[in-house]
């Protein structure tokens, strides 16, 4: 393995050997990460990464690109195929420059956007003050029902009413819960804004039909291949076919240069892989499994942000505890589990210190796991929190998330 890097760079070689091991030895339970299967790994690493593309199939900018048309037009008809819509664009690099390319496209600088709250489960890329968004246009931020901690689509309609945003942004990273995005689109209509559905997180659930699409309710769809997809790091955008042209050129040559055709090559793979029936299964096993560890966590005596969870990822609310999201992630990591702080919903810390911790599902879901592992992993992360300062707990926690990680490896082949 990594037989010319070694030879020519034995640093980076050294960092690359030590990653696996570490992505072997960890259980990773960030919800917004996945473990790209070797046949993706392979296409990331291929001879398109030499070459420019930039334009689109039949119509580009360099002489030599047969087999990168080919590529391109896999990857876009079969992410049509799957996700049942008219126009695709797959050459963002990423989910922030798919929505930036949306926002390019179809609204101006000073225009009002409506996105959830970053606090309240949010994206940056949605309004956030410190991102181009919240500075480039005047934002108005949706949050969910104090008591119920779901989405509250009235409250969306009264806003949007008051503030009317010319964009409105469906979708979320930290959000548990089912989106309706028939509603969203109810108000949309109602106060002629364009809908822009962000599925980045959910984009597998969608696919295998286990959440509601927003295709044929939303102008545009953006999201990311490398979340519960599985694909490779990327985004894309779908949109109605009468917006093809403003985004594709939004695109390129509106906010990118040449795409990245050895990504491009691996979102076809990764929209293949999607396509088979074992995936759709493991897109079902992701949703059962957080819904186990959701439960066994609640039977530990957790408190979950909505009380539970519909997707793939679940919000522990730590306010209670004696200890901060922070802590938990540091004293967790300690054990060899990797999960992220995260705020809640009326979070009264700061966003570096938290009073939750974010839990998702797909990456152990790809090792193989099933719900008895999830009530075992449970039950660690329950005795490393609560015995949060014993460093013999965490060093016995250790020696048994390292026993199961070997019961289930991620790259055999490597
Ligand atoms: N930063 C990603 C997440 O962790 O949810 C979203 O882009």
């Amino acid at each position: 393995m990594l037989k010319y890097i070694n030879e020519i760079d034995p640093e980076v070689a050294k960092a690359l050997k030590n990653e696996l091991k570490r992505q072997e030895e960890v259980l990773e339970l960030i919800a917004s990460e996945n473990y790209a299967p070797m046949a993706i790994l392979e296409a990331q690493g291929c001879v398109m990464t030499n070459k420019y593309a930039e334009g689109y199939p039949g119509h580009r900018y360099y002489g030599g690109c047969k087999y990168y048309d080919i590529v391109e037009d896999l990857a876009r008809e079969r992410a049509k195929q799957l996700f049942g819509a008219e126009h695709v664009n797959v050459q963002p690099h990423s989910g922030t420059q798919a929505n930036m390319a949306v926002y390019f496209a179809v609204i101006k600088p000073g225009d009002t956007l409506m996105g959830m709250k970053l606090d309240h489960g949010g994206h940056l890329s949605h309004g956030s003050p410190v991102n181009f968004t919240g500075k480039l246009y005047n934002t108005v931020s949706y949050g969910v029902d104090e008591e119920t901690e779901m989405i509250n689509y009235e409250n969306i309609m009264e806003l949007a009413i008051k503030y009317k945003p010319k964009i409105i942004i469906a979708g979320a990273s930290a959000y548990p819960r089912t989106i309706d995005f028939k509603k969203f689109k109810e108000v949309a209509d109602e106060v002629g804004a364009y809908l822009l559905s962000d599925i980045a997180h959910i984009a597998g659930l969608v696919a295998a039909k286990i959440h509601p699409n927003p295709i044929k309710y939303s102008q545009f769809v953006t999201g990311t291949t490398q979340k519960t997809l599985r694909g490779p790091r990327g985004g894309y955008i779908f949109c109605f076919k009468e917006f093809a042209k403003k985004i594709d050129s939004s695109v390129f040559p509106g906010v990118q240069g040449g795409p990245l055709m050895h990504e491009i090559a691996a979102k076809a793979v990764c929209f293949k892989y999607a396509m088979t029936k074992e995936w759709k299964e493991y897109q079902k096993q992701i949703v059962k499994n957080a819904k186990a560890m959701a439960n066994a966590l609640l039977d530990n005596g957790f408190k979950l942000v909505s009380g539970g969870t519909d997707n793939h990822l679940m919000l522990v609310n730590l306010s209670d505890k004696d200890y901060t999201g922070k802590d938990a992630e540091e004293a967790l990591e300690k054990a060899n589990i990797t999960l992220n702080k995260n705020t809640i919903p009326f979070e009264k810390r700061s966003p570096f210190i938290t009073s939750g911790i974010r839990i998702g599902t797909p990456c152990i879901t790809s090792r193989g796991m099933k719900e008895n592992e999830m009530n075992i992993i449970a039950n660690l992360i329950t005795r490393v929190l609560n015995n949060i300062n014993d460093k013999s707990v965490i060093e016995e926690v250790k020696k048994e998330v390292l026993k199961l990680c070997k019961d289930f490896p991620i790259y055999p082949d490597l």
